[in-house]
């Protein structure tokens, strides 16, 4: 079983995605564009691993309260172009803690540095430099767990359980504990 840790995105962040995603076919890219269902942000690549309840209860500890995303200009890695998001440390402290716990727990995933995206699309056939989304925020409430499977038309991403943020108080945003 493939699994990652995101964040979903809100309905209005997913629509200025699909919008970045439509000036680029304008402008003549072609590629394996992400459809609108797929599109996430990952706090953490878990890779393939048997035991989803453990990776639940991993999970469950990570504490955070929500804090806001705002879509930011766009970038690449190659031929994969993405999305980027305002900095924002309440963001890295969550890809801090879920990282921690998954770490705590003996569960393995991928150690690269936590480099914030949303991935428009891959193998694009030309350069989609110049590309902006529009100003749009969501608050992140929840995180969650999700298994990737190679579908007859793509991957297809399941969620397998979420952790919700709490309330304010302790453990509040951007403070690391
Ligand atoms: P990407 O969009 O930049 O490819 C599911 O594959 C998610 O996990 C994607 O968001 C993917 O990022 C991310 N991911 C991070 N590290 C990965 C790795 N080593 N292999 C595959 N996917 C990885």
């Amino acid at each position: 079983m493939r699994l990652f840790v995101a964040v979903r995105l809100s309905p209005e962040l997913r629509k200025a995605l699909i919008q970045v995603q439509n000036a680029m076919r304008d402008h003549g890219v072609r590629g394996n564009f992400t459809p609108e269902e797929n599109l996430h942000l990952t706090l953490a690549f878990i890779g393939d691993y048997p035991d989803e309840q453990a990776v639940l209860d991993a999970l469950s500890t990570v504490r955070f309260t929500p804090f806001t995303l705002s879509l930011d200009g766009v970038g690449c890695f190659g031929d994969l172009w993405w999305a980027g998001v305002q900095e924002s440390a309440p963001l890295a402290a969550l890809a801090r803690r879920v990282r921690r716990a998954l770490a705590e727990n003996g569960i393995p995933f991928d150690r690269k540095r936590f480099s914030p995206h949303i991935t428009l699309i891959r193998k694009a056939s030309r350069d989609a430099a110049g590309m902006a989304a529009a100003p749009v925020s969501m608050s992140v409430d929840a995180f969650s767990l999700m298994r990737s499977d190679r579908g007859r038309r793509g991957m297809i991403y399941t969620e397998l359980g979420s952790v919700a943020a709490q309330p304010g108080g302790r453990g509040s945003a951007g403070e690391d504990v």
